[in-house]
């Protein structure tokens, strides 16, 4: 059977790279495509049409959507390399569990972690911390979450390190310090060549992160100071306008303290790449 595969890939996403992991460990050769998921391509939403996400496995034309099932039919397909999934039926329950774990809980409090602040942004941190303590449970002593050899729940892990850098610089905390085991862990599994051709560079997923909070912020903010200065303030009568003169400068007060010593409020970080905005 001919092979063609193409990934309709995003290359900051973890999900995407699970699958770039999984097709290097079985030796796949495929082409990415790398997607703009701010203007969504019509291949995407033609292969992808319930979730519209990638990352999408197209094998001889036919489509594969969400990571976990991907990576699962990588390792039924190509078969003659080593398994990722244990053979043994109650170890592979094992391993979907905590892939399932990780999706449900993990993703969800490090995803608040780069787009929340105050409150959120804490509760999120504690949440992170406490899962992951959690995964070293389940490591233990082993090399890898599979034992000896490297496999599906190492895949379904190990991308997330690359957001290690973004999480604790935007979120002003040190996960080695709470969690060795993991990051000791996750060394090892970026010795493997298929982790380290997939895993994006920690600096460019970081600035990344970084303008991607910035633009929700600001997006954010702009609803804001236009509700209460543009919509209300001279539409309304009564209390109103009261409340919303407050509100509104509030809100600029706010904006003062954004541009901080930068001379404007758009000169960003001086590490930003300003090709990632593209
Ligand atoms: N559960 C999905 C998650 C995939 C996902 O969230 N992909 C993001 C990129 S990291 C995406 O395509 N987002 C576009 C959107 O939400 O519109 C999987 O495991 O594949």
């Amino acid at each position: 059977m001919a092979n063609e595969v193409t990934l309709l890939d995003a290359w900051a996403s973890p999900f995407a790279m699970r699958v770039k992991i999984a097709l290097e460990e079985k030796g796949v050769k495929f082409e990415s495509s790398e997607q703009d998921l701010g203007n969504k391509s019509a291949l995407l939403l033609q292969m992808n049409p319930i979730y519209k996400k990638v990352p999408v496995l197209i094998h001889n034309g036919k489509p594969i959507c969400e990571s976990l099932v991907i990576v699962q039919y990588i390792d039924d397909v190509w078969k003659d390399k080593s398994s990722l999934l244990p053979s043994d039926p109650y170890q592979r329950a094992q391993s979907k569990f905590w892939a399932d774990f990780i999706d449900k809980k993990v993703s969800d409090h490090a995803h608040k972690i780069w787009t929340t602040k105050g409150e959120e942004l804490e509760t999120a941190k504690k949440g992170f911390i406490e899962c992951l303590k959690l995964l070293e449970g389940e490591l233990g002593e082993k090399t890898y979450f599979g034992g000896e050899t490297f496999g599906y729940l190492d895949v379904a892990f190990v991308p997330c390190y690359s957001w290690f850098n973004a999480y604790e610089t935007l979120g002003n905390f040190n996960i080695e310090a709470e969690c060795p085991k993991i990051i000791a862990w996750a060394k090892r599994c970026m010795q493997k060549e298929s982790v380290a051709k997939s895993l994006r560079d920690k600096e460019k997923i970081y600035d990344f992160a970084y303008i991607y909070q910035i633009t929700l912020h600001c997006g954010q903010m702009n609803l804001r100071v236009f509700d209460h200065g543009h919509n209300k303030l001279w539409t309304t009568k009564g209390e109103e306008p009261e409340k919303t003169k407050k509100g509104f400068i509030e809100c600029l007060n706010l904006l003062e303290g954004e541009p901080g010593e930068k001379a404007y409020l758009g000169l960003l970080h001086p590490k930003f790449d300003w090709s990632l905005a593209t």
